[in-house]
């Protein structure tokens, strides 16, 4: 996926799988803003130099823009809302401003926390590693998991966005963890959480997200079958 230039130099490169919520983040955050990237297929365990010299701590997503590179989701969001400030992912009202960085960090901490126990027993272990996971550490997460989403259904709005009228990042960091879950059968379950789904389907209509699911769904096939 190569569109204009990013910077002065060459696209950037977003190294990563398209399964990890983080990186799925960076990316529609890319195409929200119209930035060309290049995504670079990355397995942190079996990590390329250059994937070594953008992420020190060999986590995904990293980026490399010309001799710059970053790694963390919420580093890489931040440097491309600088470079491409239309439109923003923040809002500018300080409440609603701070209300984004809030879902962001409940989506990349709480949720990732509880979600991460059952992505990693439940599909990237027998999927990937190919040994079989720990079901009770899945189990565990199924119930850490639970009052979370609790939590979101309560405060999704039932038009609109998580901040309000302006669609950003906290939209994004949620969204693309239940995307994640739904890997394994918990993502948004309409009937118990319908204000979650309904927000959540408004966020999956959006171009961006779509663009981004096509290529996600390419990948996926290709190496999961
Ligand atoms: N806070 C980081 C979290 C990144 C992260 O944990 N990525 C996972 C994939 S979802 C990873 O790289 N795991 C590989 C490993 O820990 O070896 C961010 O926002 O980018």
């Amino acid at each position: 996926m190569r569109r204009q230039p990013a910077s002065w130099e060459n696209a950037m490169q977003i190294f990563g799988f398209p399964l990890s919520p983080f990186v799925r983040k960076v990316l529609v955050v890319a195409e929200e803003k119209g930035l060309s990237v290049e995504s670079v297929l990355t397995n942190p365990a079996n990590p390329s130099p250059d994937f070594l010299a953008a992420s020190p701590m060999r986590k995904i997503p990293a980026l490399k823009d010309g001799d710059y590179t970053l790694a963390d989701s919420t580093a890489i969001a931040t440097y491309m809302d600088a470079l491409r400030p239309d439109p923003p992912l923040l809002p500018t009202d300080p409440k609603r401003r701070g209300k984004a960085i809030w879902f962001e960090e409940f989506a990349d901490t709480l949720l990732a926390a509880a979600g991460g126990k059952i992505m990693f027993n439940r599909f990237v272990s027998p999927r990937f590693l190919g040994r079989p996971g720990d079901e009770d550490a899945a189990r565990q997460g199924e119930a850490d998991l639970e009052p979370l989403l609790d939590y979101l259904e309560s405060v999704a709005p039932a038009e609109g966005w998580l901040t309000g009228d302006e669609f950003g990042i906290a939209d994004i960091a949620a969204a693309s963890m239940l995307r994640t879950l739904a890997y394994v059968d918990c993502g948004v379950d309409a009937e118990r959480r319908p204000a979650t789904a309904a927000w959540y389907a408004r966020v999956c209509a959006r171009p961006a997200w779509q663009a981004v699911a096509a290529r996600e769904a390419a990948v996926m096939k290709s190496v999961a079958g």
